[in-house]
């Protein structure tokens, strides 16, 4: 291939390889950027000391206030302009600092240097968010969950910007926008926020049969995470890895969480927006301050380039997902999240992501969403973060040297020495200079894709099944998992006030995922769906494989009770000894103990002595916690069941297939809410060793999914 003429390389090789990345790389890098207020004066941005930082200059005690006050204009100023545009998508989100480490066999996929040996450690910072809401809105809505990865490699910024959820909403860029508009909050009233419950979701999708198997997830419980570690996530298109001989081959990114996948319940997530609307991220938040730290592995499904054609779906359709059956997830390396950030404006509000930043050894695919997006994250940072030197605010910054002849624009921080910003020169001895691409270190080299195209504006015909893999998915799930599917569906649907718009998804929709779904949920509409899929035989499309373990939440349930939060209900007469005993093994499991009593003052143990609550009734009700314990004493378990709030808290537990214990006359409490007292996922016993292991079980399969059925009676 020919040269540019003025390319004129380094001569010596590449010049920046002394750097290496270690897990604190990016610490240290930010913290020439951090500051502490603690020991310093007040002063003005100028660096003036402050006098008085309560009462403005005026013209008299009572008097108008001056324009001369120059400390009072300096604060309102900075004050009015606090904020920048929300991202118009993922505008809620919390974030984390970490670190990737590399496993053995990573390096022979991928030339990028984070892969280049096992153990190789790349600092990390994580952003999860929701995306249909605004800033302010609820954590636990039931929406697409973002989870984008900012990898600080010795080699540059890579990001992994991906959804907790393998497929997408349409097929080609040019319809995001569109689907965004019928998402967001209606445009005349912004109305319904953390929603996609409205005239114009439905409005939408029920016209763009391409969106069906992402509409599907978004009715599954995997709506609704129950903590950040307990979500998958996934790059959704297919890219390029490409190894040190330069062989490109497809693969497909996935997050594993360590802790096993498990969500909320419809009714709890709701009731969350109001208990506790920062339900997510305070979890994360106060486990990573207690060290309980959140960890995935990053697998890989590796497609070979002469295999591209051999599924009988296109690998560049990101409606569609490739099963785990038919190309096995290979773990590549792990990651771990350890550290809260500083501040949250300047790390998580400003942290700037794109699927355009990658380095050597990561390519893309000719995936039409991913294409459209490679423009866009630049373009909407330019708004967000007011120009193109976005990339100097310090948790944009690479923690590699980087030197280039971009120059000025709005708040450019570094001072470029020197008089050429240009290249080819001689004034600068030509520098920086290009790296020629190599096996390793070397410069960024686009893989060589022959393209011999017409310009077209068209969709190739192997995009045009849309409900094959939305069938797999439902065929995928186990019984508790449609019911909740179909109850989300039904739940939607009602508060869509056209009905014809209801009419049409359950008519021409739903039948072509599956009759029997179209059935029930029709059913509860009063609408009589086509007992037949209707869509014409190419968009039914055809699944070689019937369904897919994977595909359920249940395939990764946690399996043990590490990281779970499990009330101990307590009131005066508590067996104090008791108390201890429960704690003791829950801590033992890894599962946190919360001690929750009718108010916070201390109760007093049947042995008199006073214990400290952790929580009251109200404060941490039971839809924040994953199971509860109801303690045994002298009139603990009486006081409770007196009380409206002690009632509610195992009948909302029930009702959300909690697992349930009570130690001796706990079970009061039981019989006085009407929570039904021999069932599967009820432990009663004396003593803490009669129920704990049976409860532990329990707990471990992150709820008791055989009462499902009957949960719904219970009126909490
Ligand atoms: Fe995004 N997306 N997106 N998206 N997206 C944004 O970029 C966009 C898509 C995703 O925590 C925006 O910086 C287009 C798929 C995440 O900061 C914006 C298209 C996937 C985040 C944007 C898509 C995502 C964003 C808004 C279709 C999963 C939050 C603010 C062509 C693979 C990142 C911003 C963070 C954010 C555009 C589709 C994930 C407007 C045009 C598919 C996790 O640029």
């Amino acid at each position: 291939m020919a040269k540019t003429p003025y390319t004129e390389p380094n001569d010596d090789g590449p010049h920046d390889t002394e750097f290496k990345t270690d897990a604190g790389s990016k610490d240290q890098s930010l913290e020439s950027h951090r500051s502490d207020a603690r020991g310093h004066d007040l002063r003005t941005n100028q660096g003036v000391r402050i006098a008085d930082n309560h009462n403005s200059l005026k013209a008299g005690e009572r008097g108008p206030t001056l324009m001369e006050d120059f400390i009072l204009r300096e604060k309102l100023n900075h004050f009015d302009h606090e904020r920048i545009p929300e991202r118009i998508v993922h505008a809620r989100g919390a974030a984390a600092h970490g670190y990737f480490e590399a496993y053995d066999n990573a390096a022979q996929y991928s030339k990028a240097a984070l892969f280049s040996e096992g153990g190789k450690q790349t600092p990390v910072f994580v952003r999860f968010s929701t995306v249909q809401g605004g800033r302010g809105s609820n954590d636990t809505v039931r929406d697409v969950r973002g989870f984008a990865t900012k990898f600080y490699t010795e080699e540059g910024n890579w990001d992994l910007v991906g959804n907790d959820m393998p497929v997408f909403f349409m097929q080609d860029a040019a319809k995001f926008p569109d689907f965004v508009h019928a998402v967001k909050p209606e445009p005349h009233n912004e109305i319904p926020q953390g929603q996609s419950a409205h005239d114009t979701f439905w409005d939408f999708v029920s016209l763009f049969p391409e969106s069906a198997h992402m509409v599907l997830w978004t009715m599954s419980d995997r709506a609704f995470p129950r903590h950040y570690r307990n979500m998958e996530g996934f790059g959704v298109h297919s890219f390029r890895l490409i190894d040190r001989q330069g062989t490109s081959r497809f693969v497909k990114f996935h997050w594993k969480p360590l802790a096993g996948t498990c969500s909320l319940i419809w009714d709890e997530a709701q009731k969350l927006w109001g208990r506790d609307p920062d339900f997510n991220r305070r979890a994360m938040w106060d486990d990573i301050e207690n060290g309980d730290f959140l960890e995935y592995e990053l697998g890989i499904q590796v497609v070979e380039e002469a295999d591209e054609h051999k599924f009988d779906f296109d690998i560049l359709d990101a409606t569609k997902l490739i099963p785990e059956e038919q190309v096995p997830v290979t773990p590549i390396g792990k990651m771990v999240l350890n550290r809260n950030p500083d501040n949250y404006f300047a790390e998580t509000e400003q942290v700037a992501f794109s699927p355009g930043h990658v380095v050597p050894g990561i390519d893309f695919s000719n995936d039409p969403l991913l294409q459209g997006r490679l423009f866009s994250y630049l373009d909407t940072q330019m708004l967000r973060l007011s120009g193109p030197n976005f990339h100097e605010i310090p948790i944009n910054r690479p923690v590699c040297p980087f030197h280039n002849n971009q120059r000025d624009a709005p708040h450019r921080q570094t001072i470029n020495k020197g008089q050429a910003s240009y290249e080819p020169n001689s004034i600068d001895d030509g520098w920086p200079r290009q790296t020629p691409a190599a096996e390793e270190n070397g410069g960024y080299e686009t893989h060589h894709e022959r393209i011999d195209a017409h310009k077209v504006r068209a969709r190739s015909d192997s995009f045009g099944d849309h409900y094959s893999q939305a069938r797999l998915f439902w065929n995928s799930q186990t019984e508790v998992e449609k019911e909740h599917i179909i109850a989300a569906y039904t739940f939607e649907l009602s508060k869509v006030a056209r009905p014809y718009i209801r009419e049409r998804q359950i008519k021409e929709i739903l039948p072509n995922i599956d009759p029997e779904l179209a059935r029930r949920v029709g059913e509860n509409h009063g609408i009589e769906a086509p007992n037949a899929p209707t869509a014409p035989e190419g968009e039914l499309g055809k699944s070689s494989q019937e369904s897919s373990e994977a595909l359920s939440l249940m395939a990764r349930l946690p399996g043990n009770i590490k990281h779970r939060k499990v009330a101990i209900l307590a009131a005066d007469g508590v067996d104090a000894k008791q108390l201890d005993a429960l704690a003791a093994k829950l801590e033992e499991g890894g599962a946190q103990a919360v001690i929750v009593t009718p108010s916070m003052a201390p109760v007093t143990a049947s042995n008199g002595q006073s214990v400290l609550p952790d929580a009251m009734l109200n404060g941490l009700p039971s839809v924040t916690m994953d199971a509860v314990i109801v303690a045994g004493g002298d009139g603990s378990a009486t006081r409770l069941a007196d009380s409206g709030q002690g009632r509610y808290y195992v009948q909302e537990a029930y009702k959300h297939l909690k697992a349930i214990a009570a130690l001796g006359e706990g079970k009061r409490l039981l019989e006085a809410a009407g929570v039904p007292t021999e069932e599967e996922g009820i432990y009663l016993g004396e003593m803490v060793e009669e129920v704990f292991d049976a409860f532990a079980k329990a707990l471990g399969q992150h709820r008791v999914w055989s009462r499902d059925s009957r949960a719904n009676d219970m009126p909490a």
